[in-house]
């Protein structure tokens, strides 16, 4: 915890860590908005502290999940906007740059939708993975113009987040086929797009996003289903021009392996109270010595390399993947800084 950051700070972060909010732009706009209200309710004497303040909040959520690059964005374009030599000034313009992000954002999804909506015809049947905001806008603009659109909609494991984007699809009327992601291959052939989101798009036009997107879209290729992504022109990553990879999260094996169903399999129950208390840690191979370690990997994020990429719909119109770096510099040319580390 950091000295003056407020609890809706705090709760905000915590939410964001335990993916109460998830979603790339949904944490961007929760970011923005916790920021206004460490403003608000700042306790800070002095321009300096009040500074200092906002820097500690901005910092506590930005250490919360390293891979989509809306959360970084989002906390610099605030704290770009902290102009002011009073407590009271700093205070009104923090919160005012706050509101335009938030406004700017889903104005920029609305938009962005329009211009995917273009690609899809009536009749048309579309394979989503993970949930997606940005993907579901251009549902949502196509359905709004009269298209009818059917959805094949992929469980998306550990979190199934699937289950999200087919309660939103059946809300607008549309037709849902929930697979496992293991069936994606078979049902391409009942495809007509492909269409997810992004956490950050790098400068060469790679597009992070939820892990099996990569697999799904060398698939799509071979099957011949063109793969649209669907993101904002915030989840551009403008370190990736200078050179820097995007970090890929790694949550918790227990998403994947719960600990009852890791007992099954190691015949050692780690929520064994007593087992706890007498060795201090666990040892699951005390029985058996010769059994070798079990290990659960849990990245949340893959990279699909942009040649397998037909189109990266943003607010600012359709691009080929190849040429997004132009985009990229016209928006985020100037040198990008971290000043919550100041
Ligand atoms: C979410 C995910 C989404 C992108 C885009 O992962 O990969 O496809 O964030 O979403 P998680 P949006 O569930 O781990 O956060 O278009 O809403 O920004």
């Amino acid at each position: 915890e950091e000295a003056g950051v407020v609890p809706a700070v705090e709760s905000t972060a915590d939410d964001i860590a335990a993916m109460e909010i998830r979603g790339a732009a949904t944490i961007a706009d929760a970011a923005a908005e916790a920021l206004a209200n460490q403003a608000e309710r700042s306790r800070a004497e002095s321009p300096a502290a009040f500074r200092r303040e906002l820097r500690a909040a901005a910092r506590t959520l930005y250490e919360t999940r390293p891979t989509a690059v809306s959360l970084p964005n989002a906390l610099r374009y605030v704290l770009r906007g902290m102009d002011g030599d009073t407590v009271a000034d700093l205070r009104a313009a923090t919160i005012d740059r706050a509101e335009t992000f938030q406004r700017d954002l889903a104005q920029a999804q609305e938009r962005l939708g329009e211009i995917g909506a273009n690609r899809l015809r009536d009749g048309d049947v579309v394979m989503t993975h993970c949930h997606s905001t940005d993907a579901l806008s251009c549902l949502e603009a196509a359905l709004k113009s009269g298209k009818h659109l059917e959805a094949i909609v992929k469980e998306t494991r550990p979190r199934k987040q699937g289950h999200i984007t087919a309660r939103q699809l059946r809300e607008w009327g549309v037709p849902v086929t929930l697979i496992v992601d293991n069936a994606a291959r078979r049902y391409l052939d009942e495809a007509d797009h492909v269409l997810v989101g992004a956490d950050s798009i790098a400068a060469d036009g790679s597009v992070i996003n939820k892990v099996g997107t990569s697999g799904l879209a060398v698939n799509a290729r071979e099957r011949g289903v063109p793969v649209m992504v669907a993101a904002q022109t915030i989840k551009l990553h403008p370190d990736t021009m200078t050179g820097h990879t995007v970090e890929i999260e790694m949550r918790d094996e227990t998403e994947v392996l719960p600990d009852e169903e890791r007992a099954a399999i190691t015949g050692v129950d780690v929520t064994d109270e007593d087992a706890r208390e007498t060795t201090g840690t666990i040892d699951e191979d005390a029985d058996s010595p010769a059994a070798p370690e079990l290990t659960v990997e849990n990245p949340a994020f893959d990279v699909t390399p942009p040649r397998y990429v037909d189109a990266i719909v943003t607010e600012r119109g359709q691009f080929p993947p190849e040429s997004i770096v132009t985009l990229m510099r016209e928006l985020f040319g100037e040198p990008t800084d971290d000043p919550w580390d100041a």
